[in-house]
């Protein structure tokens, strides 16, 4: 993590629009750009876009666009350029040297986002990594000055080559400390989530800012952390959702998704997106007001898939229907999403039909069946209330006569349980 000043770091956002893509598009991915930097809290000075046939593979932009943002650099006392896709490590030092100015690039503004809401252990060693990973290839121009200064400090020709190999063996050692410790994490939470078997699991995923967080809050009373930043989330939190059904629901928050997602995040999270993985249903959550709902979907589709957890079900919810104002609008959402529940956590009505909808979707996997318990068993019945929903009891001579509805999951359990 970089430190700020009390000064905001002042920032131009510079996009490039190739042949093959759409104008709109380009602008879309700069507001979206303008998003991630204002989560940082940096001041956006200026955007710019230059439409090209492709991008140089060494200074990336032209000669002369690069001279016009140099100018433009000193005119306006600007300290970073946000570049809206990834810039190869050779392309990054070279317009960081040409310009004189700090360059990052979408993974690293990412990164550094990522960095800065970490806020468990593990979390920040994910984040860590992820960076570390980032770094590895980016080590030549960070020494390569030594090698141009001769003498100086003593530095003598070569001594930038072994300082990268000894950042190299550094950064090796950690990387291979974090995966380690990360592991363990892991294998602790598979057995967590071996515990939790016997419940209902809901995995709530969506693309970052969509209301994840404020509608687990909305469905389960719970106070977990909901703001309009970017990755707000980034610790899978679980709470039980209040329900007619048992046994419990559980729902699991996740860190939010994003077009492009850096892969060694995806990588370094995969363990805390298991919750995912384990999920019987997955609630995926849509900025319904947003002008980018398909593209939305489909990266959270993407990601899914990526973490093969694309067969699980799905529910499609699309929130923040209080911000479409035009009825039109919602029309067509309809008409494009049938299936689709309407969301917003400002109407109780349609949160209490969400929540009504994820308990049909649990109830109807329950098979209805007898029991009859004897009495030498009875301290059984109070299992039963947790593994399913108890309908009738009825105290009789040969025993407990007991009407229930379970998951055959649940079921097998129960079974086991009278056998043993
Ligand atoms: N108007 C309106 N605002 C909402 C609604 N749901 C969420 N918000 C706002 O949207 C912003 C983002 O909400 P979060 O719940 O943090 O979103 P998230 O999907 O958890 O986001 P990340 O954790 O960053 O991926 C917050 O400012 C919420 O108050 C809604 O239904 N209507
Ligand atoms: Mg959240």
């Amino acid at each position: 993590m970089i430190e700020y000043s009390q000064e905001k770091v002042r920032v131009l956002l510079f996009a490039v629009q190739l042949k093959s893509e759409r104008l709109d598009d380009t602008l879309d991915s700069l507001n979206e750009m303008e998003s991630l930097a204002r989560t940082l809290d940096f001041e956006i000075v200026d955007r710019d876009y230059q439409a090209r046939e492709r991008l140089d593979s060494r200074s990336y932009l032209g000669t002369g666009k690069l001279n016009s943002i140099k100018s433009f650099i000193k005119e306006n006392s600007i300290n970073l350029i946000l570049f809206d896709r990834e810039l190869s490590p050779n392309q990054g030092k070279y317009i960081e040297t040409y310009l004189d100015c700090m360059v990052w690039d979408r993974t690293q503004l990412i990164l550094e986002i990522f960095a800065g809401h970490a806020r468990t252990s593990e979390s920040r060693d994910q984040v860590e990594l992820a960076q570390l990973k980032y770094m590895l290839p980016r080590l030549v121009g960070l020494w390569a000055h030594l090698d141009r200064e001769k003498g100086g400090i003593g530095a003598s020709r070569g001594t930038g080559e072994k300082q990268i190999a000894i950042d190299r063996r550094l950064i090796g050692k950690s990387i291979a400390r974090l995966e380690k410790s990360l592991k363990k994490v892991a294998r602790e939470r598979e057995t967590q989530s071996k515990q939790r078997e016997t419940c209902f699991q809901l995995g709530v995923v969506g693309y970052t800012n969509a209301g994840k967080t404020s509608l687990i809050n909305r469905l389960t009373g719970a106070e977990l952390l909901a703001e309009n930043k970017l990755f707000a989330t980034l610790e899978s939190a679980t709470r039980v959702m209040p329900s007619r059904v048992k046994p419990d629901i559980l729902i699991s928050d996740t860190v939010g998704f994003i077009r492009n997602l850096p892969h060694n995040l995806v990588a370094s999270f995969r363990s805390t997106l298991s919750v995912v993985k384990n999920a019987d249903l997955l609630l995926h959550i849509v900025d319904a007001s947003h002008p980018k709902i398909e593209q939305h979907i489909d990266t959270t589709e993407q990601v899914l898939k990526e973490i093969e957890a694309n067969a699980i079900p799905g529910l499609l919810v699309l929130n923040k229907v209080d911000l479409v104002e035009d009825q039109m609008d919602l029309y067509i959402l309809k008409k494009r999403y049938p299936d689709a529940l309407f969301a917003s956590i400002r109407d109780n009505d349609l949160v209490t039909a969400l929540k009504e909808k994820i308990e049909d979707y649990f109830q109807s996997r329950f098979t209805r069946d007898s029991l009859l318990l004897p009495y030498n068993k009875a301290e059984l019945l109070s299992k039963l209330y947790q593994l399913g929903t108890v309908e009738e009891v009825e105290y009789a001579e040969d025993g407990i006569h007991i009407t229930h509805a379970m998951t055959s999951t649940n079921r097998k359990i129960l079974t086991s349980l009278l056998e043993g």
